[in-house]
């Protein structure tokens, strides 16, 4: 059955920060600091979804998904880190399961989405090799309790995006500005990765993935330099997290200055443990040039003559056809199936008058990538699912709550739910191709 679902994260949706036990993760920490969040906006109350998951679950079976991606909080289940497990906050997601389940709807259950317990942060965090095994520990502990209804796992969610913007360049949390010193991260959350396999294997956890969001690379122009650049980004992109998982090795990084000294006889093997998917998070193609002096090896030259969302992101359906082709080509066999985990777009969606929400743009955004996945499994690639980030409007991290990505609106004032149009388009989209959807649509 191809999976056909909504996708979101904890910090982004729950709320209910210091409810049931819940420890500090390491966005309340930074969302509470000045500056660093757009309007000073944090996950405190979010989309309520701590409370308002039945109507949430209800949102998903009107809409007609057969599958819903969401993320467990860390620090509810192990409010420190390490050690004692909260009952409670492992209670939230057995009954949220139990009623996804009652609605067939498959869950698929992402372990990682960057909110880590602020107290293996301040033990040195993702930085730290230690977090790989508290995390496989924590692994261990929500299989333990969900594994028997929970058919899918990821482990982490966009481990470059984490590492980047939470260590590297410091605009998400934990906020620390390490650049080039920051890849260390890479390899402990891949290690993590590894490691937490290896414990949801053991508890017969059935499908297990990473989700790395991944983006086509364009040259600026056919200038040597600018060619190189964009073999440069690629490679700390894509292949950095790809390469080790599919192919047991990294990818050679010494002509940009990058070493991985953390790496250890043995880690490699872990890291690259077969998978039955590899999720990919798709929002848009980059286009590279070469470095204007700031210590990297490129420059982003950004994408110009396409339509672009609320966030300035340009929107090219395409590339993700060329994207998920681009990969069947690079890994070959060693591709397993693929899931496309996100994809999505922000806009200002605001009700109208009548109290509809009119997001046409979504709708065009969604149609067109949804037909260059079709091309993508008409040229041979495996993809298995699709998720629409986010089934709710929620806090987009450092853009806080200025950055709408639902079906569905939310006014954060009163937690009001409205589907907007694409809800309603995309529940008819999905009626049409239930039952067609094992092949690609005939042209
Ligand atoms: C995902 O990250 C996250 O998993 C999710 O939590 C988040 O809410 C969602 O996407 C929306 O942001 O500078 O124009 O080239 C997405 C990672 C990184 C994808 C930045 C787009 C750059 C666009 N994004 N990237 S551009």
């Amino acid at each position: 059955m191809f999976l056909w679902g909504t996708a979101t994260a904890s910090y982004q949706i729950e709320g209910a920060v210091s409810e049931d036990g819940r420890g500090v993760s390491v966005w309340d920490t930074f969302a509470g600091e000045p500056g660093r969040v757009r309007d000073g906006h944090t996950g405190e109350v979010a989309c309520d979804h701590y409370h308002r998951w039945p109507e949430d679950v209800e949102l998903m079976a009107g809409l007609g998904v057969n599958s819903y991606r969401f993320s467990v909080a860390w620090p509810r289940v192990q409010p420190t880190g390490s050690g004692p497990v909260n009952q409670a906050g492992l209670d939230f997601y057995d009954r949220l399961v139990d009623a996804l389940c009652a609605r067939d709807i498959v869950p698929a259950v992402t372990l990682f989405h960057w909110d880590l317990p602020q107290e293996l942060e301040d033990r040195g965090g993702w930085l730290d090799r230690d977090t790989a095994h508290r995390f496989a520990e924590y692994a261990a502990v929500v299989a333990d309790r969900l594994a028997d209804r929970v058919p899918m796992w990821i482990t982490l969610n966009e481990p470059f995006v984490h590492m980047v913007f939470g260590y590297a360049l410091g605009t998400h949390a934990p906020g620390r500005t390490l650049l080039l010193d920051a890849l260390p991260v890479a390899h402990h959350q891949l290690l993590g990765h590894g490691l937490a396999t290896a414990a949801l294997r053991e508890r017969g956890a059935g499908r297990v993935l990473i989700t790395n969001n991944c983006t086509p690379v364009r040259a600026a122009s056919a200038d040597p330099a600018d060619v190189a650049a964009a073999h440069a980004y690629d490679t700390l992109h894509n292949r950095l997290f790809n390469d080790p998982v599919l192919l047991g090795k990294y990818p050679d990084m010494s002509a940009y200055g990058v070493r991985l000294d953390c790496v250890r006889d043995g880690d490699l093997d872990l890291i690259s443990a077969p998978l039955d998917g590899l999720g990919i998070n798709y929002y848009n193609p980059t286009r590279i040039a070469a470095p204007s002096g700031e210590g990297l090896p490129f420059t982003d030259a950004g994408i110009t003559g396409y339509p672009t969302t609320a966030f300035g992101w340009p929107v090219v359906p395409d590339g993700l056809r060329e994207l998920l082709t681009g990969l069947k080509a690079r890994y070959g066999d060693a591709l397993p199936p693929v899931y496309v985990t996100e994809n999505g777009c922000s806009q200002h969606d605001e009700p109208g008058p009548d109290g509809t929400v009119d997001d046409r743009a979504r709708i065009d955004y969604l149609d067109g990538h949804i037909a260059a996945l079709d091309r993508a499994r008409a040229e041979g690639v495996d993809v298995r699912g699709y998720y629409v980030w986010s089934l709710l409007d929620n806090f987009e991290w450092a853009e806080g709550y200025h950055q709408r990505f639902g079906l569905v609106h939310v006014d954060f004032a009163t937690g009001r739910r409205t589907p907007k149009a694409s809800y309603h388009w995309l529940r008819e989209r999905l009626a049409e191709r239930t039952g067609a959807d094992a092949g690609p649509r005939e042209p």
